[in-house]
């Protein structure tokens, strides 16, 4: 059987998972993208349909599951609307823009009865991070002292804040780093540069792990995702990301992409596709980020937002999670 999946915004992200549903996995087809701008919508909708109002796409008997990449401050309705409609969700990270909405989101999907609603933090799903993961969780490392982090983009676009360093980007290691040690933060201290950018964040971890993450919106270089685990026993780390190398001239070079299309599109093709097996079997994946992840997540980016401006110490808190 083949699933019917209908992707609300045809951006950037939006296009590419329509792309990636259309051509790149199995079980699924893509029946409609929905998109202010028609043209945009069509262009990205590979022969199906093409939409304009996202609601009527979310209601659509042929669409069975919806996969949101419309602006950040749209998802908190779409993904209750998708819940309403007892249809599975997809949403790309932020899950939404402040904890209350976030929470409200985790109510609605506990009410449903079952878990309808998946985040779309899609490094658990990297081939680099989840060969880390293993490594550390096989143990012979031993316990990990510090995780050394660095995101790195190439230019920060105009209409990026400074909070969106911490609610756009830093947010994915406030994912992927709790996933990727098993354990929860307890306080951040902020570090920014005296120009502001790059900033270092030090994390505390229940576990005991240090997390350290350099978040660089204009690193001029290119885009760079790196890690590192510094381990009772050795460490375990990403290996350059360009998938050749080569030399002349007496040096050796691999290339970096623009952005993070490239760098994380096996990951993008496997969420997806882990997304859609996982309807299709009736229980979500195993790794994938839950709505309470994607709550963790912009609930932490909230307090370390304001512990950028005290520049102290700050112990981090989460809502009771309810069960
Ligand atoms: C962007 O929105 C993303 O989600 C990328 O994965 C991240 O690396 C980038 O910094 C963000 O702006």
């Amino acid at each position: 059987r083949s699933i019917g999946i209908g992707v609300i915004g045809a951006g950037v992200m939006g296009a590419e998972h329509a792309r990636i549903i259309a051509r790149e996995v199995s079980g699924a087809h893509l029946a409609a993208v929905a998109d202010a701008d028609p043209a945009r919508a069509e262009a990205a909708a590979h022969g199906g349909r093409a939409m304009t109002d996202p609601e009527a796409l979310i209601a659509d008997p042929s669409v069975e599951a919806v996969l949101i990449a419309s602006p950040d401050a749209t998802h908190q309705r779409l993904v209750l609307a998708a819940i309403a409609a007892g249809k599975p969700v997809l949403c790309e990270k932020p899950l939404a823009a402040s904890t209350q909405e976030c929470l409200e989101i985790v109510a609605a999907e506990a009410r449903a009865g079952r878990p309808l609603v998946q985040t779309g933090f899609m490094r658990r799903f990297d081939p680099a991070y989840r060969e880390m993961k293993a490594a550390i969780d096989g143990g012979a490392l031993g316990g990990v002292r510090i995780l050394h982090c660095q995101h790195r983009n190439l230019a920060a676009p105009a209409w990026f804040t400074g909070a969106m360093a911490v609610t756009n980007s830093l947010v994915h290691e406030i994912d992927v780093c709790r996933w990727l040690l098993s354990t929860e933060y307890s306080a951040v201290t902020v570090i920014p540069s005296p120009e502001g950018d790059p900033a270092l964040f030090v994390f505390e971890t229940e576990a005991g792990s240090i997390v350290s993450v350099e978040v660089f919106m204009n690193a001029a270089y290119g885009y760079h995702v790196h890690a590192e685990a510094v381990c009772a026993k050795g460490t375990v780390g990403m290996a350059h990301p360009a998938p050749i190398r080569a030399r002349r001239d007496g040096a050796e070079e691999g290339a970096f992409p623009e952005n993070w299309i490239p760098r994380f599109r096996d990951a993008y093709r496997i969420q997806d596709q882990a997304w859609v097996d996982g309807i299709g079997a009736g229980t979500p994946p195993a790794d994938g980020s839950t709505a309470w992840d994607g709550l963790v997540a912009t609930c932490l980016a909230d307090q370390i937002v304001a512990a950028m401006e005290t520049r102290r110490r700050t112990p981090l808190t989460l809502p009771e999670k309810p069960r």
